[in-house]
């Protein structure tokens, strides 16, 4: 006769989950994150929230041991800050519950700041839905004016900086019709571009663009894929610099 084993044997105990598996976060400024701990066995699942961590990143996670009721999802909130002054790469986070483990992926950006770069820049695009949405609008200052593209996947918008710049975040405002994949593209004449930032999983409304580009004097919001049946549509995009 075989070995039996309990049925549950081969199944997790437990759960981890957390919102995203990539992060990115500005050096010396804490990301907050809410992680899910599940116990999906009958029974009540134990023991402590753990982390490993490389050097120049803390995690702060609920000290202590944590319980969760046999059947249900508790969450807590787990805060990650890259050092100043660490180097500008991705770092891995293990994160460890009772037995469930889920790695933690983040990139450390430079601080941005001073003034929008991108208001006070002259906007193209590969075209308007109709003259009431103007590319200009979507740098206008205006929050209640939007640029609006044709039906188009591959529709883009761009700013022409007044002056070069190391940029490091864009912030784009999304009108219902937004796409679920786009990238940030730079160039320092409008001619060679390269592609600063790519968003595969563009939720649409206020989404936050980081990288660290030197020397862009042109911006563009390339278009890859639509997530509505709708065109694009921005009702602000803000550029910011390099600061520290
Ligand atoms: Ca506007």
């Amino acid at each position: 006769m075989r070995h039996l084993v309990p049925w549950f044997s081969d199944s997790p105990a437990t759960s981890l989950s957390l919102p995203r598996d990539r992060v990115d976060a500005e050096n010396g400024k804490t990301e907050r994150l809410t992680a899910g701990l599940g116990s999906l066995r009958p029974a009540d699942a134990r023991g402590r929230l753990t982390v490993e961590a490389p050097e120049g990143v803390h995690v702060r996670v609920p000290e202590g041991e944590l319980t969760v009721e046999r059947g249900t999802t508790v969450e807590v909130p787990v805060e990650v800050t890259v050092e100043r002054g660490s180097p500008q790469r991705s770092y891995d986070i293990r994160l460890g519950f009772a037995g469930a483990t889920r790695t933690l992926t983040v990139r450390a950006f430079p601080p941005t700041g001073g003034t929008d770069l991108a208001r006070s820049g002259t906007a193209r695009s590969s075209g308007d839905e109709t003259p009431d949405f103007p590319a200009s609008a979507a740098n206008d200052g205006d929050p209640d004016t939007r640029w609006s593209s044709p039906v188009d996947d591959g529709a883009w918008w761009q700013v022409e900086l007044p002056r070069p710049a190391r940029l490091g975040q864009v912030v784009l405002r999304w009108q219902d019709a937004h796409p679920s994949a786009y990238r940030v593209q730079v160039s320092p004449d409008g001619r060679r571009w390269r592609t600063a930032a790519s968003v595969q999983d563009g939720r649409g409304g206020l989404e936050s663009v980081r990288m660290d580009e030197r020397d862009v004097r042109f911006v563009r919001v390339q278009g890859e894929k639509r997530a509505t049946r709708f065109g694009y549509s921005l009702w602000a995009v803000e550029a910011y610099a390099v600061t520290g």
